[in-house]
């Protein structure tokens, strides 16, 4: 008969194991229940955005950044030659831009200062300042792109030249066509994106009335719908400005 070999070694061996396995599931436990006792004692963060411990409003606000797309305004887009631009840029979308009731010859771009003022401009003051030319690959949410070449000015160019830096340090912009019939709001660091530009010509030429003469936003961080056609007036606020397709139940911030 063999003899049974008892390994005293082995169950001691095992019996300390299973005693550290247990020591490290109550500390866990432990951990978890001081790190909820933490969390539930840190002063609320009773802001616009509702009371919730700071710590989480933290990691939302961080995914509100990388959701919204706002992390984009930190890069520039890449930009093309102008000989890879379409020759005929698509048309898409015509709220508010009737052209029976719009009197082009009276238009002027409204800017609604903080201190209720409003700046009237003319085309040939915006065309007096530094003109760039911002050539992208433009995409509409409805599943088209097209790389398109267009020309104006630099939002940010427009607030020093204008001396906008309270209206600046709010959270958003928001844009009208003249009739109102059509309206974005835009996150303040998108608008102020280099990229960004109030612009008056496609392809070299004044803009088509199809396409927002006199003037229209180019927002290259941002989907089709932000890119406004034919801008009436301007304003600034620290909440979310109306928004047209945000109302019919699009992603507020279209980033890309
Ligand atoms: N005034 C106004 N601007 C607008 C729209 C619109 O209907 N009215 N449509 C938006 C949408 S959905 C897109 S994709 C782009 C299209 O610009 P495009 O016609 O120059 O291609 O304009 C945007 N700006
Ligand atoms: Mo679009």
């Amino acid at each position: 008969m063999q003899e049974i070999q008892v390994d005293k070694e082995g169950a001691k061996k095992y019996k300390r194991k299973s005693l550290i396995a247990f020591l490290i599931f109550f500390i866990m436990i432990g951990a978890a229940w001081a790190g909820w006792k933490w969390l539930v004692t840190q002063p609320l963060d009773n802001g616009i955005k509702g009371g919730i411990p700071k710590p989480l409003r933290k990691v939302l606000d961080i995914n509100e950044e990388v959701y919204s797309g706002l992390y984009s305004t930190k890069h520039l887009i890449k930009e093309y030659p102008k000989s890879a631009a379409a020759k005929k840029a698509r048309v898409n979308g015509n709220l508010g831009l009737d052209e029976e009731t719009f009197d082009a010859s009276q238009w002027k771009l409204q800017i609604v200062k903080s201190s209720g003022d409003t700046l009237f401009l003319t085309l040939d003051d915006i065309k007096k300042m530094n003109k760039i030319d911002v050539v992208f690959n433009f995409k509409c949410i409805e599943g088209w792109s097209q790389i398109t070449w267009w020309s104006g000015v630099r939002f940010s160019d427009l607030i020093k030249k204008y001396g906008l830096e309270k209206e600046s340090a709010m959270k958003f912009v928001g844009m009208k066509t003249p009739d109102e019939e059509y309206y974005v709001g835009i996150d303040m660091p998108s608008i102020l994106q280099p990229q960004t530009i109030l612009c008056y010509e496609l392809n070299g030429k004044p803009l088509p009335m199809n396409q927002g003469y006199p003037l229209r936003l180019i927002i290259p961080v941002k989907y089709g719908v932000k890119h406004l056609k034919r801008i009436g007036t301007i304003d600034f606020s620290n909440t979310r400005p109306p928004d047209y397709w945000a109302e019919k139940g699009y992603d507020y911030y279209t980033g890309l």
